[in-house]
C-alpha cells in the first residue's frame, strides 16, 4: 500500500495556558523520529487545539498514545480517523494495562515499549498485514536508541508551543509500590542513557529548561553513583538555566552527588513523600515509611544544596481516616516545601491495588475513565466515606493552593536565590504550584 502519511496524536487532558501546552509531546516525538525519512510524518497534540481529521484517508497510519484519563479521548479520534478510512494504533500506559478494552476499537494494540515495535507495525501497514497486538516487554538497553531528529525538532517547535520540554535520562524503576502503573511502560530495571547521547540531544533541541520523564530519577544516587557523577559534570558545561526530576527522599543522603547535581542546573526533586500517616508504610514500596520527621530533615538536607523540594502527598490510603488531611496541612505548613502536590489515591487499571479493591467490592460504580486524573475519588475508603475523602481533599486543596498559600511558599522559595536570580527563578517557582491549582481545578468539570 501507498502510505501517505504518519499521523501521531496526543489526545487533550490539560489544553493550553497563555497558547502553549504544558509538556512536549515527548513520546511522540521519539515515535516520530523512528519513522523512515522518506515518509512523511506529523505529530497532532489535541492539547493545541481541534483535529484536522479532513486529512485523514485510506493511505493514513494514526498512532494515538493515551494514558487512563484521556483513553476515551482516544476512542473518539479513532471513531473519527475510522470514519475515513484510516488504520488506528494505540500505545500507551492504558493500552499496555488493558490491551483487551483498548483491542475492541483499534487496529492494533502496542503493549510495553515501542523502540522494536513502531518499525515493525510501519513495515506491516504498508504490506497490509497489520497484527491486533504488538507486544515489547523485554526492557532492553537504551544504548541504540533512535535519537530525536531534527525533522521532528522543527515539527514540534516545542519552544513556542510548550512551557516545559521534557526529556529522558534513564527509565524504569525497581521499586514496587502496589499503586504504580509508570513500571509497565518503563519496565523494573533502572536503564540508563548512554551521557553522550543525553548531551547530544540537549544541545541539538536547544533546551535551556527540562522536565525529567524519568519515573525515579534519583534512585540512581545509590543504584548507579558513577554514571550520577559524571552525567553531572557533563551537564555542568552545559548552558542551562535550569532542569527538574522526580525522586525519592533518599537523595538527601547524598551531599556530595547533590552539590554536583545543582552544579548542573538541577533546579527542582520532585519527591513522593506520599503520606504523613505511618499506618500506610506497607503501602509505599519502602521509599517512604510515613516518617514526617525524616521528610522534614530531608528537606531541609536537598534546600541545604540549594535544590527546591516538591513534595508530593497521597491521601484515601487503607489506613488514612478523615483526619489525614488536617494532618498533611499541618505538616505542609510546618515544613518549607517549595511546591506541593496533593492526591486522591487512584486504583489505575491492572495494579495490585485494584484487584484488592475489585475482591473488597470497594470500586466506586460507573466512574468514567477520564476521572482518573488523581483528583477524583474513584473507590470506597476503609477508615472514612468516599464523601468525606472528597470533602477533605477538597478541603485540602483549597488550603494548599489559595493564593496565599502559593505566595508564601513562592516568596520563601524566591528568598533562597541571590535577588539578582529572583526574576529568573520566578517562573520556575509559581509555575508548579499555579500548575497544580489549575490540575486540581479542573476536577470539577
Ligand atoms: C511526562 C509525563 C507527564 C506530562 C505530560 C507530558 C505530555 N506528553 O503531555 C505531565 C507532567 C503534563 C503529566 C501529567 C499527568 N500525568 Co503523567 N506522566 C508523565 C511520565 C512521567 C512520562 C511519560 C513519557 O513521556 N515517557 C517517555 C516516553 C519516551 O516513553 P513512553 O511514554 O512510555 O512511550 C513509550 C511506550 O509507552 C510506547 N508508546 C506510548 N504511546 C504510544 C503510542 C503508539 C502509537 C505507539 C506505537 C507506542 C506508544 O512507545 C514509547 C517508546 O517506547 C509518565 C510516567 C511513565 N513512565 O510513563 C507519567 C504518567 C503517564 N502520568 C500519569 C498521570 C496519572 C498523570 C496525571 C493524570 C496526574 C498526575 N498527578 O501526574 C497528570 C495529568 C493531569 C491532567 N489533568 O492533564 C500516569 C498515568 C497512569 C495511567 N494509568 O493513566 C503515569 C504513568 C505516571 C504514574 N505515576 O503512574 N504527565
Ligand atoms: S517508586 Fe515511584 S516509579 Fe518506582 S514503583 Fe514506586 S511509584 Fe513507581
Amino acid at each position: 500500500m501507498h502510505v501517505e502519511r504518519i499521523v501521531l496524536i496526543q489526545p487533550r487532558h490539560q489544553g493550553t495556558i497563555w497558547g502553549k501546552a504544558a509538556g512536549s509531546p515527548y513520546t511522540l516525538m521519539r515515535l516520530a523520529s523512528m519513522v523512515p525519512n522518506d515518509l512523511p510524518v506529523e505529530i497532532w497534540d489535541e492539547n493545541l487545539g481541534p483535529l484536522d481529521y479532513a486529512r485523514l484517508n485510506a493511505n493514513t497510519l494514526v498512532g494515538i498514545s493515551s494514558m487512563t484519563l484521556t483513553i476515551d479521548g482516544a476512542r473518539e479520534i479513532a471513531a473519527q480517523a475510522h470514519e475515513r478510512g484510516s488504520k488506528v494504533v494505540v500505545g500507551g500506559v492504558h493500552a499496555t494495562l488493558v490491551p483487551e478494552d483498548v483491542a475492541a476499537w483499534s487496529d492494533a494494540v502496542v503493549v510495553g515499549e515501542a523502540y522494536h515495535t513502531w518499525q515493525r507495525i510501519i513495515t506491516d501497514f504498508e504490506a497490509n498485514q497489520l497484527q491486533p497486538r504488538y507486544v515489547d516487554e523485554t526492557w532492553e538497553s537504551l544504548d541504540h536508541l533512535a535519537p530525536i531528529s531534527d525533522r521532528v525538532i522543527q515539527l514540534t517547535d516545542e519552544h513556542r508551543n510548550y512551557w516545559t520540554p521534557s526529556l529522558e535520562i534513564t527509565r524504569g524503576c525497581p521499586r514496587n509500590c502496589s499503586f504504580c502503573t509508570a513500571i509497565r511502560v518503563s519496565g523494573k530495571v533502572m536503564r540508563l542513557r548512554p551521557i553522550d547521547h543525553v548531551v547530544e540531544e540537549i544541545e541539538r533541541r536547544k533546551l535551556v529548561r527540562f522536565f525529567l520523564t524519568d519515573d525515579n530519577f534519583g534512585l540512581n544516587f545509590r543504584l548507579h553513583p558513577e554514571y550520577m557523577e559524571q552525567l553531572f559534570r557533563r551537564l555542568a558545561k552545559l548552558p542551562l538555566d535550569s532542569w527538574s526530576a522526580q525522586s525519592e527522599m533518599m537523595v538527601a543522603q547524598f551531599p556530595d552527588l547533590l552539590a554536583l547535581a545543582r552544579e548542573a542546573h538541577l533546579d527542582k526533586f520532585f519527591i513522593g513523600f506520599e503520606s504523613v500517616n505511618a499506618g500506610n508504610r506497607r503501602d509505599l514500596g519502602g521509599k517512604s515509611q510515613g516518617k514526617v520527621e525524616e521528610y522534614r530533615q530531608a528537606v531541609k538536607a536537598i534546600h541545604a544544596q540549594g535544590i527546591a523540594v516538591v513534595g508530593l502527598f497521597v491521601t484515601g490510603f487503607d489506613h488514612d481516616t478523615p483526619s489525614v488531611f488536617q494532618d498533611t496541612w499541618n505538616f505542609v505548613r510546618a515544613t518549607e516545601f517549595d511546591s506541593v502536590s496533593a492526591t486522591v489515591l487512584t486504583p489505575f487499571p491492572a495494579t495490585p491495588q485494584r484487584e484488592e479493591l475489585i475482591r473488597q467490592n470497594r470500586l466506586l460504580p460507573n466512574v468514567p475513565w477520564r476521572h482518573y486524573d488523581t483528583a477524583h475519588v474513584t473507590f470506597e475508603p476503609a477508615l472514612m466515606s468516599a464523601d468525606q475523602l472528597r470533602e477533605g481533599y477538597d478541603w485540602l486543596c483549597r488550603q494548599l493552593y489559595s493564593p496565599r498559600s502559593i505566595a508564601v511558599r513562592g516568596v520563601r522559595a524566591l528568598r533562597r536565590h541571590p535577588l539578582r536570580r529572583a526574576h529568573a527563578k520566578a517562573f520556575s517557582i509559581f509555575s508548579t504550584d499555579l500548575g497544580y491549582r489549575k490540575a486540581y481545578g479542573l476536577r470539577a468539570t
